[in-house]
């Protein structure tokens, strides 16, 4: 297992030689992406109704006290892949390819940007716990947007008209502002609606450096990276890493493109490095 890069050698090279990491490549304008007033899939508003009326404070206790014994089974990296290059994303409105090309286009823009290799290899990963399809889990339990649960749901995030049918919307235990948490607790102490950031976070929580690790954790948790809707649960060490998930953002949105990146001519290198990082078999 490779030594990591410190942040502040990471964060002074960013800074010199990528000042700007909103300048990729993109298949349509920046403005075109995440539209959920009239999204360009069918799929994605009946995804959300779902999502949002069923993620309560309780079926997450429950999701977490199940999946992350990790008990399920035990694969490599390319196992999980061969899943993953089945699934399309129902929530997503720009992309419809299968989700290895999602995670492939991510990673090969961070790459082309020079970035070390702990931070492409994310790019490879921070999808990859999609895999909670595979042990039969529907999509609203695993993709989509994230936010916190066990307090008032923001209306910054995406259609919060749905959330009327959450019941912990009228359960008062549940729908303060701070709920069932402290001011500025950090987000460590906060749940988040379940799904593929947590699980993923949880499993490779051992092998990656921190920066990474908030880009896994954080990376569907628009209302906060984008709309700031739940600083008041942050605390100084969140907002320190948070800027990583917002460095990381772009590449992972704008990079969403019909062109199809080449697995095979890749996987060599990819397999390099994650062997640099993970074990060789991953428990799910
Ligand atoms: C997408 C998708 C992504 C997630 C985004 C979401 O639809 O499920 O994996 O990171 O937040 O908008």
């Amino acid at each position: 297992i490779a030594p990591l890069a410190s942040l502040d050698e990471w964060e002074d090279d960013l800074l010199v030689r990528y000042p700007d990491p909103d300048s990729i490549a993109q298949a349509k304008a920046k403005e075109e992406f995440r539209n959920y007033d009239t999204p360009a899939r069918d799929t994605v508003t009946e995804f959300y109704r779902l999502n949002h009326k069923y993620q309560t404070y309780d079926f997450v206790m429950e999701k977490e006290r199940n999946f992350l014994k990790f008990d399920k089974k035990e694969m490599t990296l390319w196992e999980s892949f061969d899943f993953l290059n089945t699934l399309v994303d129902d929530s997503d409105p720009d992309i419809d390819l299968d989700q290895l090309q999602h995670l492939l286009q991510t990673s090969e823009a961070i790459r082309a940007d020079g970035h070390p290799d702990w931070f492409v290899l994310t790019g490879l990963l921070h999808d990859m716990g999609k895999v909670l399809c595979l042990f039969g889990e529907p999509q609203w339990a695993v993709v989509g947007d994230t936010f916190p649960v066990g307090c008032q749901h923001s209306d910054k995030i995406v259609f919060p008209e749905f959330f009327g049918a959450n019941p912990d919307a009228h359960d008062e235990r549940y729908n303060t502002k701070y709920g069932v948490y402290e001011p500025n607790c950090g987000l460590r102490n906060v749940h988040m609606s379940w799904g593929h950031d947590e699980y993923l976070y949880q499993m490779t929580k051992n092998y990656l450096p921190e920066s990474a690790l908030y880009m896994i954790r954080y990376h569907s948790f628009y209302a906060q990276h984008r709309e700031n809707a739940y600083t008041h649960l942050m605390d100084e060490h969140d907002h320190e890493y948070f800027k990583w998930v917002k460095v990381f953002n772009p590449y992972d949105l704008y990079t969403k493109s019909p062109k199809v990146p080449n697995w095979k001519e890749l996987r060599p290198y990819y397999e390099d490095l994650a062997a640099k990082y993970l074990p060789a078999t991953l428990k799910f």
